[in-house]
């Protein structure tokens, strides 16, 4: 009888022109240790770079930190009551890797620290929430920055080592695990921009580097996974991608380039060794060109062995895909050569935005809700991986609680993703908002809000309250539907 009913509910929404996410759709919200935990220095926690990073003046605006941030340290319960209140069933949280080990290495484990995330766990399971868990969200352990942090190769083995006594921890209980989040975040904005920890200008040379140790790093995770754990755990291990999307400003052929080469840098640069084992051709030949003329015998971009390819390759067991905004792009033809390389002088784009998308209280993000669709048929005809989840999606203002233009955005990537999903059959099986909370928004302290949920940060208390998108939310989650 229900069996019939259901049938009947799906035809007559079909008929009335209303799409439904599939039955088992994940759909949850997202937050990361840094920037909701607090408890910075708190039964036996080492210190991270961002501790260190955002204790420098001059560093985070107003002087904010993350020291109490969200206080989810001690609030957690609280946390998993508001997501099962709102009816939401998987949580994207990260771990933070010197809560667990001190300095970084298994020489000392904190068994403190392990008891918040066990803890944590077992509140999400008693309400039947599925957890999604990032191994590294930007919180380098200091003494692992010390020893030389994403520039140094053997990273990856320390990585390696956090990572066993994670998946040996909590593996039982958690079955879609994320390597690192955005390594591209952090290579550019913490070693070329210098906007965010480490923050090092070394331009053109140490964004490449850290990216090949992020890949090196997440490869040794996943083998270690792979061969010591997958059999008993049965999880899914990727890396997650940040990756927007991008219209050409001219029909011009070298406008379609500057598209392409936007992609390779941005997504490529993470999806194509992971997927394919090897950088993208695009970057390969323009940064071994550029590097020619600055004069090195080498190229900037790392070469990888035939074995650190083979490594890489076949690393992901689904995508995670963090998602935002888009960009119009253009080709840029006379960037010379010159005593400081960078990025920006290899890539060789110009880029804006359509007047028409919506801005939001961040500099970077618009709202062009087909953007999203774009990109994930983009994804799907390129790297053909089996399954996607997007692990971040969202919109900041300045802290409003009837948040209208949060609401506005959610409405139309969700709207696209349930068209890529329904019409484009892609299979997209979950979603975490970014996020659940108000939290610490890096170089912008609490000035740029993302939640759906408010948090008082002059409250000792840090009382949170819904907004109005979580009621929104919560309404699209329980019928599947986004207008009900
Ligand atoms: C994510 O990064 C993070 O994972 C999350 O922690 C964060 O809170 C959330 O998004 C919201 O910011 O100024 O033009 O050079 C966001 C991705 C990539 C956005 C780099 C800002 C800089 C663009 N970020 N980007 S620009």
């Amino acid at each position: 009888m229900l069996k019939y009913g259901v049938i009947l509910a799906c035809i007559l929404s079909i008929s009335l022109g209303a799409k439904t996410f599939p039955e088992n759709f994940l759909f949850g919200a997202a937050g990361a240790s840094y920037q909701i935990e607090g408890g910075w220095d708190e039964d036996g926690k080492g210190l991270s770079m961002w501790d260190v990073y955002a204790h420098t003046p001059g560093n985070i605006k107003n002087g904010d930190t993350g020291d109490i941030a969200c206080d989810s340290y001690h609030k957690y319960k609280e946390d998993v009551a508001l997501l099962k209140q709102l009816g939401l069933n998987v949580y994207r949280f990260s771990i933070s890797w010197p809560r667990i080990l001190p300095n970084g290495t298994p020489t000392q484990i904190n068994q403190a620290g392990l008891n918040y995330y066990k803890n944590l766990i077992k509140e999400l399971k008693a309400a039947d929430i599925e957890p999604l868990v990032t191994l590294y969200h930007w919180d380098l352990p200091l003494h692992l920055l010390e020893l030389g942090g994403w520039l140094n190769p053997r990273l990856a083995d320390y990585f390696g080592d956090y990572a066993r006594i994670v998946f040996e921890n909590f593996g039982d209980d958690v079955k879609y695990w994320i390597t690192l989040n955005e390594p591209g975040t952090t290579c550019t904005q913490g070693y070329e921009a210098g906007i965010h920890a480490p923050g090092l200008n070394l331009t053109g040379e140490a964004v490449y580097q850290c990216s090949y140790v992020s890949l090196l790093a997440h490869a040794k995770a996943y083998h270690i996974y792979d061969t010591e754990f997958r059999a008993k755990q049965g999880g899914k291990v990727t890396l997650n991608l940040a990756c927007g999307w991008y219209y050409p400003q001219t029909e011009s052929e070298e406008d379609a380039e500057a598209v392409r080469r936007s992609l390779d840098f941005n997504c490529g640069i993470y999806a194509d060794p992971i997927f394919k084992g090897n950088w993208p051709q695009s970057m390969i030949d323009r940064i071994r060109e550029r590097s020619k003329l600055e004069g090195y015998s080498f190229s900037r971009l790392p070469d990888f062995t035939e074995q650190e390819k083979s490594q890489i390759n076949g690393t992901a067991d689904y995508v995670s895909l963090n998602m935002y905004t888009s960009r119009v792009v253009w080709h840029i033809s006379d960037y010379p050569i010159g005593p400081i390389p960078s990025l920006d002088l290899d890539l060789s784009v110009g880029s804006g935005v359509d007047p028409s998308w919506p801005a939001s209280a961040s500099s970077w993000l618009f709202s062009d809700p087909p953007g999203v669709r774009y990109l994930l048929n983009y994804l799907r005809d390129t790297y053909n991986p089996s399954e996607f989840v997007i692990t971040e999606n969202g919109w900041s203002d300045v802290g409003d609680l009837d948040d209208q233009g949060r609401i506005a955005y959610w409405k139309g990537y969700l709207s696209n993703i349930l068209d890529a999903i329904v019409d484009d059959g892609i299979n997209v099986i979950g979603y975490t908002a970014w996020s659940l909370l108000d939290n610490f928004e890096w170089a912008e302290g609490y000035t740029q809000r993302f939640g759906m949920i408010q948090v008082d940060f002059n409250d000792p208390n840090r009382t949170r309250t819904l907004k109005s998108s979580a009621k929104w939310y919560s309404g699209v989650v329980s019928t599947g539907q986004i207008d009900p």
